[in-house]
């Protein structure tokens, strides 16, 4: 869509205790939600656990970030920063490239 995009990634925690995703930031928009799916129900969720020595999966048709008035429409090949702010952990900056809305990843 023109003014709006989902975004996909996985966070990996190391370490012994559980942190939880706050909030993500990118220059591409001001409005950052993070949803999950339940059967074709998007629903928006305040934060999203990363386990102890567990991981965050964010995929398609899955949990997501959902980004509202783009500031740009953003180019098949482009990549997008965010930064990750979590409970306890420090920030991450992490960037991921943009892919068509039609695109199936390869498992
Ligand atoms: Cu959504």
């Amino acid at each position: 869509m023109d003014d709006m995009a989902a975004a996909y990634f996985t966070v990996e925690n190391d370490g012994g205790k559980a942190d939880r995703l706050t909030k993500v930031t990118t220059p591409l928009s001001d409005d950052v939600t993070l949803h999950t799916t339940e059967g074709s129900q998007m629903k928006h969720a305040a934060t999203l656990e990363v386990p102890a020595k567990g991981k965050l999966t964010l995929s398609r048709g899955g949990t997501h970030l959902m980004l509202g008035k783009l500031g740009h429409k953003p180019a098949v090949g482009e990549k997008i920063e965010f930064t990750l702010h979590f409970a306890t952990s420090a920030p991450i900056k992490i960037k991921v490239p943009v892919e068509s809305a039609n695109h199936r990843p390869k498992d």
